[in-house]
């Protein structure tokens, strides 16, 4: 095994005299955020045009804005919430890191996804220790659900590449939904589906509206497609093999003739599968800190892991108002979604 490089400091910078500053600017910008109902806390908040579950992202979106200085050789994997970050985390990780590591000894047979690449507006601006030593080799993966639109000048000037996972509208909510309703405040009445459902459309979401979200990603993909790669949920689901070495050549790490014929895609995808890692003890029984020293189980991360689970929890009328709202929100952009694992 190659040596262990120390985290390098550079990777975040944070000047202290200015610091005090910067907490009063944020916290008259708080202050005046709008506000609507809330899926986890009472309260959604709208920071830069987009909806953020609580005070404490919205800190670390800030945060991240003014401090997180990627270097050009570094990779950020982007996602909406619910869209498949728990998957890709792993195969990106897996793909950097494939000449460190044995894949009977891998880290992602011990650690979480969610510890292995750090989530950068809960996990660094909390200052959650990372990285680990034992699993760190630069350059650097890290991940985020920030918009296009509010990513620093810091990330637009490192030449870092940028990878977008999406997903199909319907299994993002359904996904969402399920999710939050396990970790939503206790002291709140429990948030219906078809409230759920009301505030998705109307782009009160997670890092919402879903539609900007996703055309903000595109779009950049399409100006600039050696920086930022669009991927899809469903398509890595239909061809895996295929789109796992498209990912790999986007992110600087082809698979070689000699690891093609040795199956290393495949064994990373095997890996990574929904089956391998939601059955390893540390996913099912493991949990990770989250801001505020709060822990969550990562079994919550590994729910069904299918395209279409929606079809069991929406109405015909649901699947109707959404299909159409997003049409009309994507029309003329060229992005549509396959929300079924039909051909
Ligand atoms: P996050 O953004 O909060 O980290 P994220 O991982 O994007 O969540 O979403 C979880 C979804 O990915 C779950 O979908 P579901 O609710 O429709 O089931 C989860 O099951 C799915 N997921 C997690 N790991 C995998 C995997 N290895 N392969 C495919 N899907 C997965």
């Amino acid at each position: 095994m190659a040596t262990v490089h120390p985290p390098e400091k550079s990777l975040v910078r944070e000047d202290e005299d200015d610091k005090e500053k910067a907490r009063k600017r944020n916290n008259e910008i708080i202050s005046s955020l709008g506000k609507e109902e809330g899926w986890m806390e009472e309260y959604t908040y709208e920071y830069q045009g987009f909806w953020y579950p609580s005070v404490t992202v919205v800190e670390g979106v800030m945060w991240v804005q003014q401090n997180f200085k990627p270097r050009h050789e570094d990779i950020l994997l982007v996602t909406l919430p619910k869209s498949g970050t728990t998957w890709f985390k792993p195969l990106m990780f897996a793909v950097m890191n494939r000449t460190h590591f044995d894949l009977s000894t891998h880290p992602l047979l011990t650690t979480s996804p969610h510890d292995l690449v750090p989530f950068l507006e809960l996990f660094l601006s909390h200052k959650i220790p990372f990285p680990n030593p034992d699993t760190f080799y630069p350059p650097q993966l890290f991940q985020t659900h920030i918009p296009f639109s509010s990513l620093s000048q810091y990330v637009m000037e490192s030449q870092c590449r940028i990878v977008y996972i999406c997903r199909n509208p319907k299994d993002v909510f359904v996904s969402t939904f399920y999710f939050l309703e396990k970790v939503r405040d206790k002291k709140l009445t429990p948030l219906s589906l078809e409230k759920a459902f009301e505030l998705f459309c109307k782009g009160v979401s997670l890092y919402g509206p879903f539609w900007d979200h996703v055309l903000g990603y595109w779009k950049a993909s399409l100006e600039v497609p050696d920086r930022v790669l669009f991927l899809k949920y469903e398509d890595m689901k239909r061809d895996s093999s295929f789109h796992l070495k498209r990912l790999a050549e986007f992110m600087g790490y082809p698979f070689s003739v000699e690891e093609e014929k040795q199956g290393v895609a495949h064994d990373i995808l095997e890996l990574c599968s929904f089956e391998n890692l939601r059955n390893l003890k540390v996913n099912k029984t493991g949990k990770i800190i989250t801001s505020n020293n709060n822990q969550l189980e990562n079994h919550r991360f590994f729910r069904k892991g299918e395209v279409g689970d929606w079809k069991r929890h929406l109405t015909a009328e649901m699947e109707d108002g959404l299909n159409k709202l997003i049409e009309q929100k994507l029309a003329g952009s060229g992005l549509a979604f396959r929300d079924s694992s039909e051909a």
